[in-house]
């Protein structure tokens, strides 16, 4: 599928300010992309689609992860992170991708987790600080962000784990396992 036929699926798939939202990802990957050394071309392609299946039905999200054999334990943890894994899997069956680097890093957006790639976390990063965001961590995200990924990034996953914990809610394991793994490297 093309560019603007896949754009104008995945837009007509949500409201008007998370295609706003996406846009600024894809934007913001391949700015991460260049800086990084990764392909912006690849990167781009992961930010179009990464939040494809955010407003799907819950049963409908609940549907894919049953029939499709993806990790049941998702259903025991916020819904939030469901979307993610779904997405991979809509982007390989009804997209028409097939380059493993670019499902996983739709596939690991939210949660992150041990050993990302640097296509996972350019996606997973370009989310928490496109410029659309702004949360309390934004700013100082997207500084730490000039010069180190993992910086960045445990700044990210600090922010969600906080507030995670703010609101009583359980955290999917890949969470922890990304930051810890992340805290290794930046030593
Ligand atoms: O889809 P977006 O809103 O663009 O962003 P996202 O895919 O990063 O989703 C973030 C939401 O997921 C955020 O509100 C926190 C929620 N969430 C729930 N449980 C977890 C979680 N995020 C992580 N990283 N880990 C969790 O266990
Ligand atoms: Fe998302
Ligand atoms: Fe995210
Ligand atoms: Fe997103």
């Amino acid at each position: 599928m093309n560019r603007n036929e896949m754009i104008a699926r995945v837009k007509a798939e949500m409201p008007e300010r998370r295609w706003t939202h996406t846009v600024g990802v894809m934007e913001t990957s391949i700015i991460l992309a260049e800086r990084f050394g990764a392909d912006p071309v690849k990167a781009e392609q992961a930010a179009i689609l990464h939040d494809v299946a955010k407003y799907w039905a819950t049963s409908r999200m609940e549907a894919i992860i049953r029939e499709e054999g993806l990790p049941a334990e998702l259903l025991a943890f916020d819904k939030e992170l469901w979307h993610a894994p779904v997405g991979a899997f809509v982007a390989e069956r009804d997209y028409g991708v097939t380059d493993p680097a670019i499902l996983d890093a739709i596939r690991y957006h939210t949660s992150g987790r041990e050993g990302m790639t640097l296509m996972d976390k350019i996606v997973c990063l370009a989310d928490y600080m496109e410029p659309g965001r702004d949360f309390p961590a934004v700013q100082s995200i997207r500084e730490l962000a000039e010069h180190s990924l993992e910086r960045a990034l445990v700044a990210g996953f600090d922010s969600t784990i906080t507030y995670l914990l703010q609101q009583g809610k359980r955290i999917y394991p890949l969470t922890f396992a990304a930051r810890n793994d992340l805290l290794l490297t930046i030593r």
